[in-house]
């Protein structure tokens, strides 16, 4: 399969994140991308680096101010006296209910908390190159796949889903799953499907979505009321205005072992058909992966090949993005695994 690999990515390696109150090294970490590109080398695919501009699609998907704020961030940080350039700023404040979202405040923590959702997102100064790059091979990926290429794999990092169309979370800073999609559907795609299938509702996709019929939003997912995102993935959650019936959320409970889940994956495919999608993005999160250590499913190895022939048997075109999965050593395998059995 052609795949995508950023080689710009070790500029994003934040040396920690708030966990359970204290300071843990990064699980979103460089090593991740080490793994999976090993894998993909051992088992003979076309590795290539990204080389379109997203910048066009980037703008359709995300709001101005927010694009401004990212390309920026760093440089607004390192010009306050009172910053240091080995110190990763957090934001510490947020505009919850009642609090305006409208106005930019010129404070940079107050900013960061504007365009956050979350204190698990780390930014660096290598971030922006690393997260444009990473939207780059989702845009591309879609123009291959609107050349008559039938698989495309972007095995980049960060991931994207969490990232809503004016704000970051969960690692997540540009929505590369909506990059591809947009892409596609710029690209002549009359209708797209998303499947997201990381062990994370994909709260940013959804959103940035959820008022639209011609993109269906499906997700298989850790219960919200006891996982990450928390605020959003509930099965009540439909899609809105034209889009209603066009956004799927099929929540689990922590401990779902692999046979309940592909149960759902099967009502989430059968959903997709029913859109009569002209091409398919996978949202790949591998922490459904039994070893993960920071989410709750019981998905092994072989669980994977298992997904790729689903997958195949839906007879889309797909550009798959990676998502999660933060068993690092493992992931490549898994990873691998889902594209292999999808030739
Ligand atoms: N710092 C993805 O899998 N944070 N994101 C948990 C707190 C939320 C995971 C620990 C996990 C987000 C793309
Ligand atoms: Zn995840």
């Amino acid at each position: 399969m052609i795949t995508f690999f950023g080689n710009l990515h070790e500029g994003h390696a934040p040396a920690s994140e708030f966990y359970r109150g204290e300071l843990v090294p990064c699980f979103e970490k460089p090593a991740r991308a080490h793994y999976v590109q090993a894998q993909l080398a051992l088992r003979g695919h076309d590795v290539r680096t990204p080389a379109a501009d997203s910048r066009a699609v980037l703008a359709r998907i995300h709001t101005p101010r927010y694009l401004q704020f990212l390309e920026t961030a760093w440089q607004q940080w390192g010009a306050l006296d009172t910053a240091n350039a080995a110190v990763q700023p957090f934001p510490s404040v947020w505009p919850v209910r009642g609090l305006r979202s409208d106005v930019e405040p010129v404070n940079f923590i107050a900013k960061l908390g504007l365009y956050s959702m979350d204190n698990g997102t780390p930014l660096v100064e290598g971030t922006w190159r690393v997260i444009k790059q990473a939207a780059d091979a989702a845009a591309h990926a879609a123009q291959l796949i609107g050349q008559g290429e039938r698989g495309v794999f972007c095995a980049t990092r960060p991931p994207g889903h969490h990232a809503g169309a004016d704000f970051m979370g969960g690692y997540c800073f540009l929505n590369n799953a909506a990059v591809a999609a947009q892409a596609l559907r710029d690209g002549g795609c009359e209708r797209v499907a998303i499947l997201d299938v990381d062990f994370h509702h994909g709260n940013g996709t959804q959103e940035i979505f959820y008022d639209r019929a011609d993109v269906l939003f499906v997700s298989l997912h850790g219960d919200p009321l006891t996982e990450y995102p928390f605020y959003l993935g509930h099965a009540d959650e439909r899609g809105h205005g034209a889009g209603e019936g066009f956004n799927l959320n099929l929540p689990m409970p922590a401990g779902t072992p692999a046979d309940r889940w592909f149960a759902a994956l099967e009502v989430a495919c059968e959903r997709i058909v029913r859109h009569r999608a002209d091409a398919l993005v996978v949202s790949l999160g591998l922490d459904t992966f039994e070893g993960d250590p920071i989410s709750k499913f019981k998905l092994s190895t072989a669980d994977y090949s298992r997904l790729g022939e689903r997958l195949k048997r839906l007879g889309l075109p797909a550009v798959f993005i990676l998502e999660g999965g933060y068993a690092a050593a493992q992931l490549g395998v898994n990873a691998v695994n889902v594209i292999d059995a999808f030739e």
